[in-house]
């Protein structure tokens, strides 16, 4: 072995309920906000798929956790679907939904794999967007309650909590540039949007803590390290911006328990600091997370402004930077990220320097591929090496952070079978398991798949 990893590394992958499980409308399910939208505005929806059916994990279950151990892991991380809990957010708690989650807990343990288990991953109920969603400090209260439930009926058997994925997706999806419900472009929104999530993970630390002691609870952070263009002191100072508002918004204050300095200074001078009692200052300070989960898929690149942003245009965080092409640049064509496999290292590098060496692990990454159809081989399975090549890509660049002391404990690929994505629907497909929507999302494991279990069981590559 060239790459071997240390004892008890975690190997095994991500997904999401909305877009893994469908059911959306059984056994008492409420809708969240896709299902409201694919109901309501279906052209947004790109090829005409909406999260309604996506890849039948509510059916399927049982026959995906056998895949998963075929393919070699070890632990899973997916996420309980707040309005499948509670049909509106709050209230009474849906029983068919606790049975669903304890049945897919127990499979995933009697096959040997520890059950990762996230609490929010973009999926906020109607009826609590209704009512402001993250924007209004009652929904914190109200998804605290969510998740004391979800600890005190499944915390005996699972030991990994994620109080969100990528908190950072829904504040700038959400409501800045329009891609995700509610789809509105006000600075000020996010701002209080970002703070309430932040707020909630705290809670939720505090509330979990109380209950159970001899787990963990994190979060899934997905980090784009900010690269400045050049030395120059202005292309610095806008990747600094950049890094402050879409990475340290979110990691400084789960990791060491306060907002930077910098971030605030920068929100006051700007006028938008959020709403916030001083009580909650202290929540977030005491409640810092003990495991962090990094999503890494591609940097940013970035360079100071060229021109002077009109000054009546919405404030948005592109003024203060302009994003650079690196010439030369690895790109994957079809979902048009950069394919830079060292800035996972870079990620490593800083949270061993500037984090305390928190224990983390790589929680997310992966590559979507459009029409793997056309890789089909003889033996029917898609010969999908570029995916081999990307995972050991970035699997070098762990180990050399492993080997310089980063206290990572774990690869988890996204995703194990083709799931929907929020805005491409089936286009790209990530999986280690290929999903045929033609023949009732039949399963196959693809050739990733096969080395994936390879790779787990030798422990390295
Ligand atoms: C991450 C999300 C996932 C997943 C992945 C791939 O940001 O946590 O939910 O979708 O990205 O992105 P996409 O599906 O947009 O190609």
């Amino acid at each position: 072995l060239q790459f071997e990893f240390p004892e008890h590394f975690w190997w095994g992958s991500s997904s999401s309920a909305t877009q893994m499980e469908g059911g959306a409308y059984k056994d008492g399910k409420g809708a969240n906000i896709w299902d409201y939208w694919y109901e309501t505005e279906p052209d947004r929806f790109h090829h005409g798929i909406g999260p309604t059916q996506a890849s039948q994990f509510y059916e399927k279950y049982r026959e995906d956790i056998q895949l998963m151990k075929a393919t070699g892991h070890n632990s899973f991380r997916f996420s309980i679907s707040w309005s499948r809990m509670f049909a509106k957010g709050v209230g009474e708690v849906n029983p068919k939904a606790v049975s669903f989650y304890n049945n897919v807990i127990n499979e995933l343990i009697e096959h040997g794999i520890e059950p990762f288990v996230n609490l929010y991953h973009f999926d906020m109920p109607l009826d609590m967007q209704k009512i402001g969603g993250w924007e209004n400090r009652d929904v914190v209260k109200f998804y605290v309650n969510y998740a004391k439930t979800c600890f005190e009926l499944f915390g005996d058997r699972v030991k990994k909590w994620f109080t969100h994925n990528e908190p950072i997706v829904p504040v700038e999806c959400g409501y800045l540039y329009g891609h995700h419900y509610p789809a509105l472009c006000d600075f000020q929104k996010a701002v209080q949007v970002a703070y309430h999530s932040m707020l909630a993970s705290a809670e939720a630390i505090r509330v979990y803590k109380q209950l159970w002691q001899d787990g963990k609870i994190g979060i899934i952070i997905n980090l784009t390290p900010s690269y400045a263009r050049c030395a120059h002191p202005e292309d610095i100072k806008a990747a600094n911006i950049a890094d402050l508002l879409f990475n340290r918004s979110f990691l400084d204050p789960s990791v060491k328990g306060r907002y930077p300095v910098e971030l605030v200074e920068f929100l006051r001078n700007h006028n938008f600091l959020p709403s916030f009692e001083q009580e909650d200052l202290k929540t977030i300070k005491e409640n810092t997370i003990d495991l962090l989960g990094i999503n890494y898929y591609q940097p940013r690149r970035i360079k100071a402004k060229e021109h002077i942003p009109n000054p009546n245009a919405p404030f948005m965080p592109e003024q203060f930077f302009d994003y650079y092409e690196m010439p030369g640049r690895k790109m994957n064509p079809h979902r048009g990220w950069e394919i830079y496999e060292k800035g996972i290292y870079d990620i490593l590098i800083n949270v061993k320097n500037n984090y305390g060496n928190i224990e983390c692990f790589i929680s997310e990454n992966g590559m979507g591929v459009e029409n793997e159809q056309r890789f089909i081989d003889d033996d029917g399975c898609i010969h999908d090496d570029y995916r081999i090549d990307f995972i050991k890509g970035h699997l070098r660049w762990v180990h050399k952070a492993i080997e310089e002391g980063v206290n990572v404990k774990g690869y988890h690929l996204w995703t194990f079978m083709d799931n929907w994505s929020w805005l491409n629907a089936y286009k790209n497909r990530y999986g280690l398991v290929s999903v045929d929507l033609n023949r009732d999302g039949a399963r196959k494991v693809k050739k990733s798949g096969h080395w994936f279990s390879k790779l787990a069981e030798n422990n390295g590559f």
